[in-house]
């Protein structure tokens, strides 16, 4: 592979909250995994990530702790901050986009846009209230329900019927800020014209081409990552704002465009560009170095935030004209946790700082056991039961075990220096050839961000040498053939120290460990599959155990905390809101009248003047036909693309905002009015029936 520059971003995370296992899993330990590997491969790397402090989500939270935004800001920061240094990811920055650099670049960014024509302005009309000087977004309205009449419902739903709402079906709405009436006033907005670059973006997404000029492989893209790009764009781009009437967030640095910030998909992304403009002045380079010419751009994402990275963020990159596309974009599946989705408002989650707190000398454990089930290309699943399995039964008693065997047996034998390699027998010559195979393999899937199965790869060394050991048994050919046992532990310490290698990427404190047994102080990837990595006569130390194994206790405490904290969460939920009595009976006739399938979303889009409504595609497996679904507050159009769905077929054609909509798209929806998808697992076939 030749030597190749490469920035890697890890997405920033919103500093409104602490992280779970299910971003570490998904973004942050795969880009970490990946940047050692680069830099033991002598790249020169940049690895860059920092907080996303702006943003509706940010002020909410503000407002519900009733603190400011950037009070908000600086305690997560702090956390995140913490966590990521605790859990040893090595980020060569973790800036965040309140700074100072971020508002200039992000201003400077958008500048050079509106000068280069990127954006077109149009008028649109918003609820704003006087008594503030501000425009209110949706969440910041109240008034009375249409449909059920109750009295505290929101701009975008009514928490006690659950319908979904936009800001002008109110009855009597008030501002939450002023409590007065808003009135609705033109604004007007900078948009990003996207319909302009279907053409090259489906070339550049597809064959990985701009302009003819191969740019990168798309082969070595994750098909889920291009699948909902393409479907994306198929479904034919729309125009998006770029500026909001926000009070938080950073500054619209052009005429006309007082109250207005930056939207917070065009602000954050930059944050990658100023926080390397930090780094590298830190680091004495030059950060334009790390943005142009003949480098890797590689941004590591959570799926939700596919068309942001994939399409929207390379639609800038190009139209400001300085800047490199991303080579790939590694987006991960989802990760869920005990059978349930993580979620942070449920409770429902392990927060990595408290495991940390709890297990601070617990940390390559859970590395090796998040690698272990990474949702790579498929959501997957963490439980408590799998975490002991993997510490017990992989880490414990094939690498620990192994790394013991060889250490204590050549302390005995030959007082801890490793002995010469003496005639090669088949099985030395079985495992020789397998040794010298693997570095390869492990690196091939790492440049293809195969994280997993590269991890999964060298473990199976691990177990390799364990059966060699097993097979070869020096405890017993010692008393016949003390000869023999030489080359047994010379080939056996040589796996030892391929491991304490191969694994560094993975699980760098073990590795650390593995290598002060061999007094390794030097060691270069490059001598990785070798059997003289460890030269005959180094003196080896005495192991210590590498991994103590977790019992029932660690996993019933570690499930009782959850179940804690969810029923702690279910008290507050009762005592909030009470869920909608139930209706009166049917028959089961009439239930068997309704035709209910499994459909997929082909393509999604707003529907002009209605804020509640999307316009989808939708394959039903019967035939492609147009729904009107209530759910744009809670669904962006792109995280929803490809998407399992259950539809209510037989219902008569109804005209919504113009748009005539063939059937219903089944939603639960909770007395909380949170709204999500009644989804048939992805392994469902369209037009399955459902009863
Ligand atoms: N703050 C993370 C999220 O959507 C978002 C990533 C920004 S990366 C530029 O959860
Ligand atoms: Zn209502």
């Amino acid at each position: 592979m030749e030597k190749k520059q490469y920035t890697v971003t890890a997405a920033l995370p919103y500093a409104n909250g602490p992280l779970h296992l299910g971003h570490v899993a998904g973004v942050y330990l795969p880009a970490d995994i990946f940047v050692r590997f680069l830099r033991h491969k002598k790249h020169d790397v940049a690895f860059i990530c920092g907080s996303d402090e702006h943003g509706a989500a940010i002020t909410l939270r503000a407002k519900k702790e009733g603190i400011s935004p950037q009070e908000i800001v600086d305690k997560y920061h702090g956390i995140l901050a913490n966590a990521f240094k605790d859990f040893d990811i090595q980020f060569d920055i973790f800036h965040r986009t309140t700074a100072e650099t971020h508002k200039t670049t992000a201003q400077d960014f958008f500048k050079q846009l509106d000068k280069n024509g990127a954006f077109t302005q149009q008028k649109t009309e918003q609820y704003y209230d006087e008594e503030n000087n501000q425009f209110l977004a949706d969440r910041y309205i109240t008034g009375e329900c249409p449909k059920c009449g109750y009295a505290e419902a929101y701009g975008d739903q009514c928490e006690k019927c659950g319908s979904a709402l936009s800001p002008t079906d109110l009855i009597n709405p008030r501002s939450t800020l002023s409590g007065n009436a808003p009135v609705l006033k033109e604004t007007s907005h900078w948009f990003l014209p996207m319909e302009r670059h279907e053409d090259w973006l489906r070339a550049w997404i597809k064959n990985g081409e701009l302009n003819g000029v191969k740019q990168h492989d798309p082969k070595k893209w994750r098909n889920q990552v291009i699948g909902q790009c393409l479907s994306w764009i198929d479904g034919g781009l729309h125009p998006r704002a770029m500026t909001r009437d926000l009070d938080w967030g950073i500054p619209v640095p052009v005429e006309g465009a007082d109250g207005k910030v930056l939207y917070v998909w065009l602000d954050a992304p930059i944050g990658y560009i100023s926080a390397t403009k930090d780094w590298a002045k830190s680091a004495g380079k030059d950060w334009k170095d790390y943005w142009t010419g003949d480098r890797k751009l590689i941004h590591f994402i959570g799926k939700d935030n596919i068309v942001f990275h994939a399409v929207i963020f390379p639609i800038l990159l190009k139209e400001h004209g300085e800047f490199i596309l991303p080579d790939n974009v590694p987006a991960s599946e989802f990760l869920n946790l005990e059978g349930d989705k993580f979620s942070t408002s449920r409770n429902w989650a392990v927060w990595l700082h408290e495991y940390l707190e709890r297990h601070p000398d617990k940390v390559d454990e859970l590395k090796y056991t998040l690698t272990s089930i990474a949702p790579e290309s498929k959501d997957s699943e963490f439980t408590w039961l799998d975490f002991q399995s993997r510490v017990n039964n992989e880490l414990a008693d094939v690498l620990g075990n192994f790394v013991n065997r060889a250490l204590v047996l050549n302390n005995k034998y030959y007082e801890g220096v490793v002995p010469a390699l003496g005639e090669l027998a088949a099985e030395d010559q079985k495992v020789i050839n397998a040794l010298k195979e693997i570095p390869s393999k492990v690196e091939e899937l790492l440049y293809n961000y195969k994280i997993r199965e590269a991890q999964s790869e060298v473990m199976g060394l691990a177990r390799i040498g364990n059966r060699y050991l097993a097979e070869t048994e020096p405890w017993k050919v010692v008393k016949t053939d003390p000869k023999r046992v030489e080359t047994i532990l010379h080939i056996a310490l040589q796996i030892t120290a391929n491991l304490a290698i191969l694994f560094d990427p993975f699980i760098p404190a073990t590795a650390k460990k593995m290598r002060s047994f061999l007094n390794m102080s030097e060691f270069d990837w490059s001598q990785t599959g070798s059997i003289e990595l460890l030269p005959t006569g180094t003196m080896t130390n005495k192991p210590t155990i590498l991994f103590q194994k977790i019992d029932e206790e660690f996993v019933e405490s570690e499930k009782a905390i959850l179940m804690a904290s969810k029923a702690e969460n279910k008290v507050e939920e009762e005592i909030e809101v009470v869920a909608a009595p139930q209706k009166e009976d049917v028959v089961f006739e009439d239930f068997l009248k309704m035709d209910i399938r499994v459909g997929k979303i082909l393509s999604a889009k707003k529907i002009k003047k209605a804020d509640k409504l999307l316009e989808l595609l939708v394959d039903t497996g019967l035939d492609q036909r147009t729904i009107v679904s209530g759910i744009a507050e809670q669904f962006d159009v792109d995280e929803i693309i490809g998407k399992k769905v259950s539809v209510l077929m037989n219902l008569p054609p109804r005209k919504l905002r113009g748009v005539t909509s063939n059937g219903m798209i089944l939603m639960a929806e909770d007395a909380k009015g949170n709204l999500n998808f009644i989804a048939p697992g992805e392994e469902m076939e369209v037009g399955a029936e459902i009863r």
